[in-house]
């Protein structure tokens, strides 16, 4: 298989952010009086925001209007964009620079594809902007994962066929997404033991062993 593209979903494969995303969704719920835990959290792993709202008020007594969920989802957003101001280089590992480094040595374009907004905020705060030949996130998608329209939005960003691209991926609707756009779907944390990913990682720089 000729690869020539490597596209990466963000949180969860080349960043950390589940923590910052958990803190400000609980300041929200605790407001709210809605019960939220880690184990909820967890189910909004590559979710988009308005999505993720969803999942939080299935445990609300009453309803929303579709103006109060935007005023919660924007009430959310501006905690999470104060904790990840606090980002760095220092919260990118070792490991991911120097697989990235070889991987742009060896020729290979690299992309974002991940469902966030603030893709974009999150790769300048840590300097993995400098890596990517493209960025496609949730700023230019109408169809969240598991459509692969943000994913073959980044392939056409770095003018391949998604037959070329692999997509590295850490939640299931991930994988299904990249699948489902024709893309050699590389599985890392969760998504390693999903029966569907084509290749599993146990750590990012397996990457370069496997392509
Ligand atoms: P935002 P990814 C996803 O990023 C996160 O995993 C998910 O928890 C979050 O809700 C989503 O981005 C939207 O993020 O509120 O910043 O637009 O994994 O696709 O890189
Ligand atoms: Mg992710």
């Amino acid at each position: 298989m000729e690869l020539n593209g490597i596209i990466f979903d963000l949180d969860g494969v080349l960043v950390h952010t589940d923590e910052f995303h958990y803190q400000a969704w609980k300041q929200l719920a605790d407001r709210l009086c809605i019960p939220f835990d880690r184990q909820v959290n967890n189910r909004l792993r590559g979710v988009s925001r308005m999505a993720s709202l969803e999942i939080i008020l299935e445990a609300a007594d009453r309803s929303f209007s579709d103006e109060e969920k935007l005023a919660m989802a924007e009430e959310k957003n501006a905690a999470y964009r104060k904790l990840l101001e606090t980002m760095s280089p220092k919260d990118v590992s070792d490991e991911v620079v120097e697989t990235l480094s070889k991987l742009k040595e060896r020729g290979i374009r690299l992309a974002i594809g991940s469902s966030s907004k603030n893709a974009g905020f999150i790769l300048k705060q840590t300097g993995l902007d400098i890596w990517m030949d493209a960025v496609s996130d949730g700023n230019n998608i109408t169809r969240s994962k598991p459509d692969p329209q943000v994913f073959l939005m980044a392939a056409d960003m770095l003018t391949l066929p998604p037959a070329q691209c692999a997509v590295v991926e850490d939640a299931t609707a991930g994988i299904d997404a990249a699948l489902a756009g024709g893309f050699l779907a590389v599985g890392i944390g969760d998504a390693a033991g999903y029966d569907r990913t084509d290749k599993p990682l146990s750590t990012f720089s397996d990457l370069l062993s496997i392509l």
